[in-house]
């Protein structure tokens, strides 16, 4: 489907007045506190949020999966609803794939589509953690961790021609997720796995153009519900120093075990420089994949603080892989997303506002009190005016699941793809 400029802005008319009601108003209120909006607004346009191929059919549970009608069934379908949500929203201007699932048959044809919607190819993520078919291996016991030397061979194979894809498209980083570990005491010895793994990700490593990097995710359990060989950023930090510098951790905001400080380990992985992706989704046990901010929001504006200080601190950080890593069984996956990524600049957009001085001298003061109403200011301003703003500047939609809604998007994507599309992936 054609979602234009010209059918965004039509629809931008009838929320034009209320908008520029509540934006002057809050801008009025943030110049005289001495924000810099044009700044601010440029940081919002600026922040783009890198959509997973696995994201755009609706997911499903180990117990079930409901379809969700006009889903996309190939790549240069997914493109196009990311084009979608882009259009609306001007923040989703990326996607990461997911190999195998998402191989392209065509590069230069999606290369084009996606050039065309301004989408760029963000990180590629390997998959090890399901057999392919026909695949001589099988990863039921691990991969890159494997005990036999054929698997862990075959496994680094796979991210070496998981590089060349992505190579071809544009990408710039590997991100690996393994599932490996064990489900029961005594069935893995913990320092063979850990070495083992190192040595694979040297391999892989050695195999990365030099403007590459390498994302090593971790998370502490599931599928695996003893022990998970990359189970922490520790663990993560530790095999990407093995590596080199092109290595870094990775983020996943659902794979901690409950109440951690992930504001905290985001800090510290960017003062030592190694903080390398992120991705976004919200839980309430644990790795639930919800919808970013719909859980915790007052947790994801702690951590943004602490991206946004990084970001202006810590030069000896590489810019980071954003994506958003959820997926849903139950509600439209565009509507979802659009969720998400509002979510996202709302995080952002707070942590922005926080005054960095003046939190500096109350922490010298020790002025406690003062140091939380000063993240809470922040924090209790309503900013979505400001994101509105930003996206109307750039073409985007005032309020992108009204339009999303009044335009019927999802029933021109049925009309064109039918009911009975299922996607690949999760
Ligand atoms: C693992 C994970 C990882 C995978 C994705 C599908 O839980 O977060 O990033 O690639 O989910
Ligand atoms: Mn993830
Ligand atoms: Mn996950």
């Amino acid at each position: 489907m054609n979602l234009t400029k010209q059918h965004i802005q039509d629809d931008n008319k009838k929320h034009l007045d209320a908008h520029y009601n509540s934006y002057n108003h809050l801008a009025d209120a943030l110049t005289k506190k001495g924000h810099n909006l044009e700044l601010i607004l440029k940081q919002l346009s600026d922040f783009q949020v890198a959509i997973p191929s696995w994201a755009l059919g609706a997911g499903g549970t180990r117990f079930g999966r409901f379809s969700f009608y006009g889903e996309p069934s190939s790549l240069e379908q997914k493109i196009d609803d990311i084009g979608i949500l882009h259009s609306l929203t001007q923040t989703a201007g990326a996607v990461s794939l997911h190999i195998p699932w998402d191989i392209p048959s065509d590069y230069q044809a999606i290369k084009e589509k996606a050039d065309h919607l301004n989408i760029k190819f963000d990180a590629v993520n390997s998959n090890t953690f399901q057999d392919q078919t026909n695949a001589k291996e099988s990863y039921k016991f691990g991969s890159l961790s494997n005990t036999s030397k054929a698997v862990r061979d075959q496994a680094i194979q796979h991210n070496l021609d998981v590089i060349k894809i992505g190579n071809e498209l544009g990408s710039k980083a590997l991100t690996v997720w393994l599932a490996d570990g064990s489900s029961f005491p005594g069935q893995n010895n913990f320092q063979t796995a850990f070495q083992y793994t190192q040595d694979s990700l040297i391999e892989i490593y050695k195999g990365l153009p030099k403007d590459w990097n390498l994302l090593i995710e971790y998370k502490p359990y599931e599928p695996n519900f003893y022990s998970t060989v990359i189970q922490d950023w520790g663990a993560s930090l530790m095999l990407a120093n093995g590596c080199g510098d092109k290595a870094y951790t990775l983020v996943d905001l659902g794979h901690h075990l409950p109440n951690t400080n992930i504001e905290q380990i985001v800090a510290i992985l960017q003062l030592k420089g190694k903080l390398g992706g992120f991705h976004f989704n919200d839980s309430k046990y644990g790795d639930d994949d919800l919808t970013v901010g719909s859980i915790k929001p007052y947790a994801l504006f702690l951590i943004f603080n602490e991206l946004v200080y990084g970001m202006e601190n810590n030069p000896q950080n590489p810019d980071l892989a954003w994506m958003i890593d959820a997926s849903h069984n139950i509600k439209d996956p565009l509507e979802d997303l659009i969720q998400s990524l509002e979510a996202i600049q709302e995080a952002y957009a707070k942590a922005l506002l926080v005054d960095q001085t003046a939190l500096k001298n109350a922490q010298l003061d020790n002025d406690v009190v003062k140091c939380q109403e000063l993240l809470q200011e922040a924090y209790r301003t309503d900013v979505r005016p400001l994101l509105a703003e930003a996206r109307l500047q750039t073409g985007g939609a005032i309020s992108p699941i009204n339009s999303y809604r009044s335009l019927s998007v999802r029933d021109l994507l049925i009309k064109e793809r039918g009911k009975n599309t299922l996607a690949t992936g999760l």
